[in-house]
């Protein structure tokens, strides 16, 4: 018999598309709820290193929408790691391997009710992996989630990770929104 997830998941496909709105762009790939089928999703499906720059992989607990006008994400934010392309080969596809298994294996405790889902954005310069939590008011919350993927992650003193609201991301200038929080 499978291995149940305590959550069902559902990962999507951001595939740009510049004639469509972002919106159109997200399309529903697969739903999984056992280990085993996420590990024949996830070996079906193109490492994020491989996909095409300025497109994006979104894995999201099954009731949840990756995008802000969810109800479940209004009022959140994410927890970003930004790696620069020459990291992209060596370590993208891990550190979003990593930030799966940490999501649908439930290593946050209680702090993890709020852990919504996982994106990684593959961009021309620098890429993506983010955690979407459902709060963004939450200061003990968050930065506890924070501090547990920072270690899961063994980022160390090399890179940080930030932590911005949706709120503050939809009126950002540029790729840059106003950080909350740096570990
Ligand atoms: P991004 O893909 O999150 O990061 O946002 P990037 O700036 O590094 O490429 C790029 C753009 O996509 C945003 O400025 C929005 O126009 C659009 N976009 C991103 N997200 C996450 C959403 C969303 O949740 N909803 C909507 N409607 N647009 C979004």
């Amino acid at each position: 018999c499978k291995h149940p997830l305590n959550h069902s998941w559902t990962l999507w496909y951001y595939q740009n598309i510049r004639s469509n709105s972002w919106l159109e762009n997200q399309k529903k790939v697969s739903t999984f709820s056992t280990v085993e089928d996420f590990w024949s999703l996830y070996n079906h499906v193109e490492q994020p290193s491989r996909i095409n720059s300025s497109n994006d992989y979104s894995v999201f607990k099954s009731n949840i929408k990756p995008m802000w006008e969810d109800p479940a994400n209004k009022k959140g934010g994410k927890w970003t790691l930004t790696l620069d392309k020459r990291f992209r080969y060596q370590m993208l596809d891990e550190y979003w391997r990593e930030i799966l298994m940490a999501m649908i294996g439930e290593t946050f405790g209680d702090n993890g009710d709020i852990v919504n889902g996982a994106v990684v954005n593959v961009r021309n310069s620098r890429d993506k992996v983010s955690l979407w939590l459902a709060n963004a008011q939450n200061e003990t919350n968050i930065l506890a989630i924070g501090h547990s993927l920072k270690a899961r992650l063994g980022l160390g003193n090399a890179f940080s990770l930030c932590f911005e609201a949706h709120e503050d991301s939809q009126v950002k200038i540029g790729s840059t929104a106003k950080t909350r929080f740096t570990i």
